[in-house]
């Protein structure tokens, strides 16, 4: 296998569980987070279990000149990029429009949306000449359904929604894929990020069900990027059987 993908924020749930089930199917990674350890262990781990080619890019994806200058200067061989997965994101406070802090939205927006659009933009240059490549942005049921005290977030969300309906239609003559996938509720380190540490509003989320994993959203991606040349999935709104709806869930 000679095929290479670009995950953002590999250092944890999904980026991560993305990562390792790629390398596992002998793809060559290039995996981006801003927590330096941490990429650096998962690229040592990988490569001695996988025996591939792993490139760790150390960037917040809120820099706009980081995120051109980090990708502008990777190395040739690594530009022949098939897939890039736009995953690097976060939620921060769940509280009404009126208390909601307003740095938490500056940092949903810039990150969810700007970051993705940046990171895009810097890759796009490489898969243009290629005349074939597949964007995969993990949006979320936030970004269809807006709930109670989820305005930035859902703000953010929906942005990926309209952007990769965007895409789609921009990138179709130059025969590049793009799909949404939209998770519900999934226990990684999303909640302890959103709820600023306490671990138990964070556990509570996941209490009384069984949510999705993040190894979940890594086959899915898989699915989607492994399809013959000429299907793309649109999108997917995916969720735990225990959930029907950004707040419907069957509690037991
Ligand atoms: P995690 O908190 O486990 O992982 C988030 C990843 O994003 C980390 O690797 C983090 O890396 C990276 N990241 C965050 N901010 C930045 C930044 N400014 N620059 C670079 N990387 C960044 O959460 P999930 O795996 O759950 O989240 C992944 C995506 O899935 C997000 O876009 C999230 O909104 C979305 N999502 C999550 C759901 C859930 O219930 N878990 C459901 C639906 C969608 P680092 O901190 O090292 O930079
Ligand atoms: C994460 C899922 O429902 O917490 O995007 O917004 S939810």
């Amino acid at each position: 296998m000679d095929k290479t993908i670009l995950i953002t924020g590999a250092t944890s749930g999904f980026g991560k569980a993305i990562a390792q089930l790629f390398a596992e199917h002998k793809w060559n990674l290039i995996i981006t987070g801003r927590r330096k350890d941490r990429l650096a262990q998962l690229s040592e781990e990988l490569k001695q279990k996988y025996h591939i080619e792993i490139l760790p890019l150390v960037f917040d994806v809120q820099d706009r000149n980081a995120v051109f200058d980090t990708l502008e200067h990777i190395p040739d061989e690594w530009k022949k990029i098939d897939v890039l997965v736009n995953n690097a994101g976060l939620a921060l406070g769940r509280e009404p429009f009126d208390k909601a802090n307003i740095d938490d939205w500056e940092t949903m927006l810039n990150t969810n949306v700007k970051g993705l659009m940046y990171v895009t933009k810097a890759v796009l240059p490489f898969m243009i000449p290629q005349k074939k490549g597949h964007i995969i942005n993990i949006g979320s049921i936030a970004g269809k359904e807006v709930y109670v005290n989820g305005n930035g977030y859902c703000a953010s969300k929906h942005a990926v929604d309209a952007l990769s309906k965007a895409m789609r239609i921009d990138l179709l003559p130059h025969k590049i894929k793009v799909t949404a996938i939209h998770p519900g509720a999934a226990e990684t380190e999303f909640s302890m990020v959103r709820f600023k540490g306490n671990e138990v509003i964070a556990k509570s989320v996941y209490e009384g069900y069984t949510p999705l994993y993040a190894e979940d959203i890594a086959n899915i991606t898989f699915y989607c990027a492994t399809l013959p040349v000429h299907v793309c999935i649109n999108e997917l709104i995916v969720t735990s059987t225990a959930q029907a709806n950004s707040t419907t869930f069957f509690k037991e």
